[in-house]
C-alpha cells in the first residue's frame, strides 16, 4: 500500500506521513476526525485533515504546553485544560501530586472516546478519579468561572473556523480572568515563522492583561516547520519555574536546559515582539 496523508494548512506549505492504516475515521457535527497509524510517526490524530498530535513527537507539544506553567505556579491544585479531547494534556497534568480537580473542557465528544480507544501511550488519564470532562463551549465556561483555577492550559486546534475565538482578545480576558492570583495560562500560539502578525497581535493583548507574558517554543516535526509556540500569561515570571522539581514520572522532552532555552528566541521573532513592547 502507498497512502498518504497530506496536510495542507499553510498554501505555500504540505505536510505528508505515509499511513499504513485508517483506524478510525468520522464526521462529527464539529469536525472531520481521523486516526491514522503511519511509518515512523505511530498513531497520529487529525482533526479537519491538520496534524494534532503523532505517537512519536507528541512529548514536545504536551510536557512544554503543561509544566511551563505548572511549575511556575506553587502547588497547583485546580486546573482547566481547554481542548485538550485527546488526553495528551491531561496524562502531564495529573503527574502533579498537589492537583486535586482537572476539568476538562472539550466541544468534541467524539475526540475524548476516539483517543481514549486508540492512544494507549496516554495510559488513560480519564480513569483518574481528579478528572471532570465537560462538554461544551470554553467560553461559556470561562465567563462562569472567574478566578477558579491555578493553571489553564489552552490545548486548541489552529484558528480556523469555530476556533477562531480561542485566539481571540476576548478570550485572553475571560481566560486571565478565570485564573487565581499566582496563576498561570500557556496557550498553543502557532508558529514563528508562518504566523508572526498574528503571535505579535496575541502578545500585545497578553502584556496588557498581565505582567510576565512570554513566548516559548517547542520542536514537534510532525508539524508545519517542525516547531510550535506558546503564549505563557501571568503575572509570576516563567523563571519562577527553573529548578524545580520536575513532577513523579518522566519527562521525554523537557529538561533543565531545554527549559530554559525554549524562552530563547531567533533574533528576528525576538525583534518582532520587540515591536510590539515599543509600540505600546
Ligand atoms: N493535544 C494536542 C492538540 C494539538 N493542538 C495543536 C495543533 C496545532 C497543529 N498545527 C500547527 C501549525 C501551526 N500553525
Amino acid at each position: 500500500m502507498n497512502l498518504w496523508f497530506t496536510e495542507i494548512l499553510y498554501g505555500f506549505f504540505q505536510t505528508s506521513l505515509r499511513v499504513r492504516r485508517v483506524l478510525a475515521e468520522e464526521k462529527t457535527p464539529y469536525q472531520h476526525i481521523a486516526i491514522l497509524d503511519t511509518d515512523f510517526f505511530g498513531r497520529v490524530l487529525t482533526l479537519d485533515n491538520v496534524i494534532q498530535l503523532s505517537e512519536r513527537d507528541n512529548m514536545g507539544y504536551h510536557e512544554m504546553l503543561t509544566h511551563v506553567p505548572m511549575l511556575a505556579v506553587e502547588n497547583p491544585r485546580r486546573v482547566l485544560i481547554v481542548g485538550g479531547g485527546d488526553g495528551g494534556t491531561l496524562q502531564q497534568v495529573l503527574r502533579y501530586p498537589s492537583v486535586e480537580e482537572v476539568v476538562i473542557c472539550e466541544l468534541d465528544r467524539r475526540v475524548v472516546e476516539l483517543s481514549r480507544e486508540h492512544f494507549p501511550f496516554f495510559g488513560d488519564p480519564w480513569s483518574d478519579p481528579r478528572v471532570r470532562l465537560i462538554i461544551r463551549d470554553a467560553f461559556a465556561f470561562l465567563q462562569e468561572n472567574p478566578g477558579q483555577f491555578d493553571v489553564i492550559l489552552s490545548d486548541t486546534t489552529d484558528p480556523i473556523g469555530m476556533a477562531e475565538r480561542l485566539f481571540s482578545d476576548e478570550f485572553y480576558r475571560l481566560m486571565v480572568n478565570s485564573l487565581t492570583p499566582g496563576g498561570a495560562a500557556a496557550t498553543q500560539c502557532e508558529q514563528m515563522f508562518f504566523d508572526v502578525n498574528l503571535i505579535q497581535r496575541i502578545y500585545q493583548t497578553a502584556r496588557k492583561l498581565v505582567r510576565h507574558p512570554a513566548y516559548y517554543y517547542a520542536h514537534v516535526p510532525s508539524y508545519p516547520g517542525g516547531v510550535i509556540g506558546f503564549m505563557y500569561v501571568s503575572n509570576v515570571p516563567w523563571t519562577n519555574g527553573l529548578d524545580k522539581p520536575y513532577p513523579p514520572g518522566e519527562n521525554r522532552y523537557l529538561n533543565p536546559q531545554i527549559h530554559r532555552a525554549a524562552f530563547a528566541l531567533p533574533e528576528f521573532f525576538r525583534r518582532a515582539l520587540e515591536e510590539v513592547e515599543q509600540a505600546s
